[in-house]
């Protein structure tokens, strides 16, 4: 396949609210859009994920931008690419790094799908034409503004609610939400908050019918969530822990866990994420799309990768007015009773807002490849 020039667009957007982790509080993002041009005039386009600090792994937008320039782009330069499903090789002498290759690699994907005037779910190999969501819920001051959120994301028609947890902030709380909305699917997420010492703590989770538990142990660990899952009804998810087909393979192995939150950024692309999704599909694991508060381009992307037949539990893709003023797509993502349709627009199914781009815009860079 052609492809020109690369074109780092470095965005500065602020999310609408403060969303509350175990981990910290993130509100202002800094990320890139990679633009993947051709000689034709068609434009790819992927989303950088990482925060500007290293919460949640150890990636940053200032690493994503240090290993775009100095080594993914240079890669792209040196290397044939021939389907997108290359870049994976072509990026593996650089280690880990995920969210950097995402970025690009999704960008290769877009323009693959449009160079064909086809969608990126048809290119991709995905059946759905809609795809269900749930909603993640931070931390917030008090329950009461808990339950009054959940309350209107339940009317709104959200398809399960997620609840950000940490030591407390998690069983009593968890019980009162229980209690008030009895029938609602439920699920916890502690990014890496407890430790195996709090075994007998997290045993409670157990009475609440949670739908899973997700990343209640390290951010890198497979051994101890093991060793939890046998003293856990709960089934827990994983989401920090995996990074590669591989680690989903240890971790199913092992016995980690019973479901497998999949991250584009997390696992370095949506060729990665499909090779998961594949084994996930095999040894009957249940997986779901996880979100990053991605902007517009990030969110397209993630609804693409939920469209594989695997992806059978409610995601974290709500849409763009959840979390922007202004989105830098258009349309804007919506959500309506819970359900996105997907957009039969080719490549990712949504057009950029230059306009948007340019008022968020902090610096771009171009290369030739
Ligand atoms: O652990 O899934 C997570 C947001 C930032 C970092 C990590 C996570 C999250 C979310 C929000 O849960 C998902 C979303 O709405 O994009
Ligand atoms: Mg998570």
């Amino acid at each position: 396949m052609s492809i020109e020039k690369i074109i780092l667009h470095k965005l500065n957007m602020r999310l609408k609210f403060a969303f509350q982790t175990s981990f910290g509080a993130i509100q202002n993002k800094e990320f890139f859009i990679v633009e993947a041009v051709d000689a034709h005039g068609n434009s790819g386009f992927g989303e950088s994920v990482a925060f500007t600090s290293p919460w949640y792994t150890e990636e940053t937008t200032s690493t994503n931008e240090h290993v775009m320039k100095e080594f993914l782009i240079p890669l792209l330069r040196e290397n044939k690419i021939e389907h997108p499903d290359n870049i994976t090789d072509i990026f593996k002498p650089i280690k880990r790094n995920n969210m950097a290759k995402a970025a690009i690699e999704g960008a290769i994907w877009d323009l693959y799908a449009k160079q064909q005037d086809l969608t990126l779910t048809e290119v991709f190999g995905g059946k759905k034409t809609n795809i269900d969501v749930g909603i993640s819920l931070g931390i917030q001051p008090t329950v009461t503004d808990l339950l009054e959120d959940i309350n209107d994301y339940i009317k709104q028609g959200f398809k399960r609610v997620k609840l950000k947890i940490k030591p407390g902030w998690d069983i009593e709380i968890l019980r009162e939400v229980r209690n008030r909305f009895p029938d609602t699917p439920i699920m916890a997420d502690a990014n890496s908050a407890y430790t195996l010492k709090d075994i007998d703590h997290l045993k409670k989770l157990d009475d609440l019918g949670l739908l899973m538990i997700e990343q209640p142990l390290a951010h890198d660990d497979v051994v101890d969530h093991a060793k939890l899952q046998r003293e856990l009804a709960t089934p827990i998810c994983l989401d920090e822990s995996i990074h590669s087909y591989d680690d989903a393979r240890h971790a199913i192995e092992l016995g980690s866990c019973k479901i497998i939150n999949v991250k584009i950024g997390r696992v370095g692309g949506l060729t990665e994420a499909k090779r998961i999704h594949n084994l996930c599909l095999e040894k009957n694991i249940p997986v779901w799309c996880g979100g990053m508060l991605e902007a517009g381009v990030g969110r397209a992307h993630n609804i693409a990768l939920t469209t594989l037949e695997g992806f059978t539990l409610p995601g974290d893709t709500a849409g763009s007015s959840r979390y922007w003023e202004k989105d830098i797509i258009k349309p804007e993502v919506m959500v309506e009773n819970g359900t996105i349709n997907v957009p039969p627009k080719n490549g990712i199914g949504f057009e950029i807002d230059r306009d948007a781009l340019k008022t968020f815009s902090i610096g771009q860079w171009e290369y030739e490849v």
